[in-house]
């Protein structure tokens, strides 16, 4: 038996760990900043298909509610007791799949990194993202070399200021679940996008993590791509604590995250096995990588342009990640030429 506070039909990990016994422990916990039970599982309460229904509202909130995160954490990573997550970004040399374009169209890879001490996306108050926001962009400007660039604040956001390529250039306000996890209180106030001058790349303050730096090229050079993020991540590092745990390595506010906190894939088209949908998804499987639609999580395939990435983050290196995926393309591509 679990707590009635979900709606009957959800089947989300929270609240399929969340049993009587275990609400009653924590039901009156906060962390240090104020962040409760009920505030962690409230997208899962207003969202009957939710998957994990659990959001952290700061780095003490794993550890202060492990009762819950740690079963969800465990069944939804497939991660098991006793492990522990390693983090590996060093350089990595991979041949280019496609050097053509015949097939591959973009690579994109995103990280995301918290601080330490900040309250995560769901909890922090307006004065508190403002303070990460200066920090933040303070130190972003300071990038030396080619990782310079510049910082477009989302503050004229709904004016007519912002339109056009800048107006691309901005992140969404988040879906029903980060809303209900508090991600979109203020918003645009203190978001904003750092864009490099001479590198494809771009950070993204105040999203649903603190920053996600975010690499795209359109091209099938997955390890150009991996090496630049990994590079500005490093960067960083110099600048800030970032929120890690043993066992779970780097902590994000989604624990669908944790770990590398990293989606790194491509968009594909592949006209011959997207008719054969069954051996695409046999070799997507046996990879441990996932599809997604051509404009993201929850839409469609759209002329044969399938979005692959890595499906695992958790109690894997970023760098086996890269290797595991560029061997799945190599798979992939193969198998498309022959059928
Ligand atoms: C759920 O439980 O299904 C939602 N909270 C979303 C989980 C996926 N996480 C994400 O997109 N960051």
């Amino acid at each position: 038996m679990t707590i009635s506070v979900f709606p009957e039909k959800s089947k989300c990990l929270a609240k399929k760990y969340l049993f009587p016994a275990v609400y009653k422990l924590l039901e009156h916990k906060e962390t240090g900043s104020g962040f409760t039970l009920l505030k962690a599982i409230n997208s899962g309460i207003k969202n009957v298909d939710s998957s994990i229904g659990i959001y952290a509202g700061d780095s003490m909130s794993y550890n202060t509610f492990a009762l819950i995160f740690d079963p969800a954490i465990r069944e939804y990573h497939d991660f098991p007791e006793g492990k522990k997550h390693r983090s590996d970004i060093s350089r990595i040399e991979l041949a280019n799949l496609d050097p053509e374009k015949r097939y591959i169209r973009s690579t994109r890879i995103r990280i995301a990194r918290n601080l330490n001490n900040f309250d995560f996306p769901p909890h922090i108050n307006l004065l508190f993202r403002r303070k990460l926001e200066k920090k933040v962009v303070s130190a972003l400007k300071s990038l030396k070399g080619n990782f310079q660039g510049q910082y477009y604040s989302f503050k004229d956001y709904n004016s007519s200021k912002y339109s056009g390529s800048k107006k691309k250039l901005c992140f969404p306000k988040g879906d029903r679940f980060q809303d209900a996890a508090g991600i979109n209180s203020d918003f645009p106030e203190c978001r904003g996008v750092f864009k490099s001058f001479d590198k494809p790349l771009m950070v993204w303050v105040n999203e649903e993590d603190h920053l996600r730096v975010i690499s795209l090229r359109l091209s099938a050079d997955i390890a150009k791509v991996y090496n630049d993020v990994c590079m500005a991540v490093d960067k960083l590092s110099h600048h800030f604590d970032f929120a890690w745990h043993d066992t779970y390595g780097y902590l994000t506010s989604c624990p669908t995250n944790i770990g590398t906190s990293m989606r790194a894939g491509v968009h594909i088209q592949l006209k011959k096995l997207a008719q054969k949908r069954t051996i695409l998804n046999d070799l997507v499987n046996s990879y441990n990588l996932q599809i997604r639609g051509t404009k993201g999580e929850k839409t469609r395939v759209e002329n044969a342009v399938f979005d692959i990435s890595n499906l695992q983050r958790l109690g894997i290196s970023e760098y086996e990640t890269i290797q595991n995926l560029h061997k799945g393309l190599e798979s992939i591509i193969k198998t498309e030429k022959k059928l």
